[in-house]
């Protein structure tokens, strides 16, 4: 169908299990594992799986998440139950333990199962770079980038990213993590904040008193310690609402270029949060699923091996539209589907427009006022090259 065939000299497998998406966050919570459902069924209606080696993925085990976080906190989410919700209207946010409870990261039925297979889904994409078996690995049940060692936070409860970089670690000298989810990529950032081994590169909305997570300044680079080996080993591009497609792209060529150049890393670990599209309901940005999706291009471009990781994404039309539209990238078939959402895709009705490149008019109802003026995003540009100019290998 649609001349889709496996590419050539290279492999890509996506990893995924049908399981996590039947999990509720609850009515109200913007998450919607749902959305995998919805990715996974556009994916094939476009053929692409005959390109790509499919996996079913196996939950993590205690042990696997137990590399990362701690003890007392896998202990306390592997047991605790949607009873132990604190049910106070007054206060929703009102917290049980390790920030597990309130409005942001509710305990809901299934809530451990859903964690380790997630972080099941990321671990096997990571074991397939490492073992050379896959060349592009694609985990969009994974990519919940807040997640800290002790503690859920953001709708992210185990970091798989963080895993699968550790994982990453046993076979590569050095791994870039690049994070394109609207929210700041907190806790991976925080994970290999004092080491050189992993640079961390986040683009996101940064406006602290209004915006989640509040991290992430141009100035935050790591260890302000020039002893410590992680110094400079964080980069960050703060930005503002309305960001259009151009910027974005030209932004991220020329920050991710000049690192390719600097860290010369030997994979890549991209979280594709698809909360940065225009008409998101969390995110504030411009972006169109082409935008996006130049960035997946690009990273392509630089041969590496890598891990596609999901993320926020909160409109599922078009959490489904870029993340299929991503899969196409990887496996090179982008110039070969059609625009036109098959007749034959399942909820069709539900992406309301039928084509997979919506316009920012068909996204929203009133495209946002763009905040970014070129001058700054040029000082952004600058300040991470200086920053570069203290890297290098
Ligand atoms: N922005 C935002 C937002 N919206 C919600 C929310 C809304 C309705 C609900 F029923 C439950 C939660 N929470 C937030 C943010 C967290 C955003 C997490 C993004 C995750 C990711 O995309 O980066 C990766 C998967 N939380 C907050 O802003 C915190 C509050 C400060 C305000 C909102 N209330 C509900 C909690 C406390
Ligand atoms: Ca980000
Ligand atoms: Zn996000």
């Amino acid at each position: 169908e649609y001349g889709i065939v496996r590419p050539k000299g290279y492999t890509v497998s996506y990893h995924a299990t049908p399981e996590m998406e039947k999990h509720h966050f609850g009515q109200t919570h913007p998450m919607k594992p749902w959305r995998l459902t919805l990715t996974k069924s556009l994916v094939t209606a476009y053929g692409m799986p005959f390109a790509m080696d499919n996996y079913v993925t196996r939950e993590a085990t205690y042990e696997e998440l137990n590399a990362f976080h701690s003890s007392d906190y896998l202990d306390y989410l592997s047991t605790a139950a949607p009873e132990d919700q604190p049910r106070d209207i007054e206060n929703p946010d009102k917290e049980v333990k390790y920030n597990l409870g309130g409005s942001d990261c509710p305990l809901f039925h299934g809530l451990y199962n859903y964690c380790s297979m997630s972080a099941g889904c990321s671990l096997d994409a990571a074991r397939k770079i490492s073992s050379n078996q896959s060349d592009i690995a694609i985990a969009w049940g994974g990519g919940l980038h807040h997640a800290k060692r002790y503690e859920a936070s953001g709708f992210c409860y185990i970091n798989d990213i963080v895993l699968a970089i550790l994982q990453l670690l046993r076979t590569f000298p050095r791994v870039l993590y690049i994070d394109i989810d609207v929210h700041h990529g907190d806790g991976v950032e925080e994970a290999f904040f004092s080491t050189d081994r992993v640079m961390t590169v986040s683009f996101h909305k940064y406006h602290p008193e209004t915006f989640f997570p509040g991290t992430g300044a141009l100035e935050d680079n790591g260890p302000k310690s020039e002893n410590n080996p992680g110094a400079h080993h964080a980069i960050n591009v703060p930005l503002q609402d309305g960001i259009t497609d151009e910027q974005y792209e030209a932004l991220f060529e020329s920050i991710i270029g000049t690192i390719n150049e600097r860290y010369r890393p030997s994979a890549i670990a991209l979280q594709c949060g698809a909360d940065s599209l225009a008409g998101d309901r969390l995110g504030r940005f411009n972006l169109r699923v082409q935008g996006h999706g130049a960035c997946v291009r690009y990273c392509k471009s630089l041969g590496l091996p890598m891990i596609v990781f999901g993320g926020g994404g909160y409109t599922p039309r078009n959490v489904a539209r870029a993340w299929a539209y991503e899969t196409s990238i990887a496996i090179g078939a982008d110039t070969r589907i059609p625009e036109t959402i098959p007749d034959h895709a399942p909820w069709r009705e539900h992406f309301i427009h039928d084509t997979l490149f919506p316009t920012l008019e068909q996204s929203m109802n009133e495209p946002r006022h763009n905040r970014n003026s070129d001058k700054r995003l040029r000082e952004i540009v600058a300040h991470v090259h200086e920053q570069l100019r203290f890297v290098s290998h």
